[in-house]
């Protein structure tokens, strides 16, 4: 898939305020400065769409950008917030989980993980959520080029180490980096696919489904 037109849309403070549900949405989402906003330019080409800031934990609301007027990118304020106020803390995760949690027209999460680190305990903790609350993730690996290619497989490795005493499989995950748009292609075939997988979806006609057959 190519993006031939990326609009920024909205930014809301809650799930209340997002758009109309009714078109497909992928959403990224991570750690404050794991590179989320770098990511999502890279997938559009175009490095003005979502603000890149030096600052971690300045996104603090659901941003909507509408790709080729056919599906939703979303990018999602970050998870833990070391400068921000336990107050404000909150309030972010209170819209992050509303978010995941509810949004019907989300198919998927794209869980953000710095390559250069071990297997952060917020990443761990908020994938084990996913997990609890049937949320569909895949992982990206960012910042690649920051590794060298031996530095890149043995975190990946180690990573993937700690998820298997987690899960049964390894989630599906891509490697990117934002400078060198490496993953661009396979992120944007993935979304491609799951948006054909997906046409007439929403998560609440799942969940009405399966209350019917109770
Ligand atoms: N070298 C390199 N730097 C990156 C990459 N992605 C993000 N960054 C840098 O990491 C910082 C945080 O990026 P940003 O996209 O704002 O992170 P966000 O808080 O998750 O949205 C910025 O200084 C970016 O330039 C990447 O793939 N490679
Ligand atoms: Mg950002």
């Amino acid at each position: 898939m190519q993006i031939s037109k990326a609009i920024f849309k909205q930014s809301s403070s809650s799930i209340f305020g997002c758009p109309k549900p009714g078109i497909q949405e992928y959403a990224f989402i991570g750690r404050s400065n794991v590179g989320k906003s770098s990511l999502i330019n890279m997938l559009c080409n175009n490095n003005k769409l979502a603000k890149i800031s030096a600052t971690p934990g300045k996104t603090q609301l659901i941003n909507h950008y509408i790709i080729n007027d056919h599906w939703y990118l979303v990018d999602l304020p970050g998870y833990g917030f070391a400068k921000t106020s336990k107050d404000k803390r909150t309030k972010f995760e209170t819209i992050i989980f509303d978010y995941c949690k509810k949004r019907e027209s989300l198919v998927c999460l794209f869980v953000l993980i710095d390559s250069r680190l071990p297997l952060q305990k917020i990443d761990l903790e908020f994938m084990l959520w996913c997990s609890e609350n049937e949320i569909p993730f895949s992982i990206v690996y960012t910042k690649a080029d920051k590794n060298s290619k031996a530095e890149l497989s043995r975190h990946i490795k180690n990573i993937e180490k700690e998820l298997l005493k987690h899960w049964d499989e390894l989630p599906n995950s891509f490697v990117s980096s934002a400078e060198k748009a490496t993953g661009r292609q396979e992120i944007l075939e993935f979304i491609d696919f799951q948006i054909k997988d997906h046409r007439g979806f929403t998560r609440k006609r799942v969940v009405q489904a399966d209350e019917e057959e109770e």
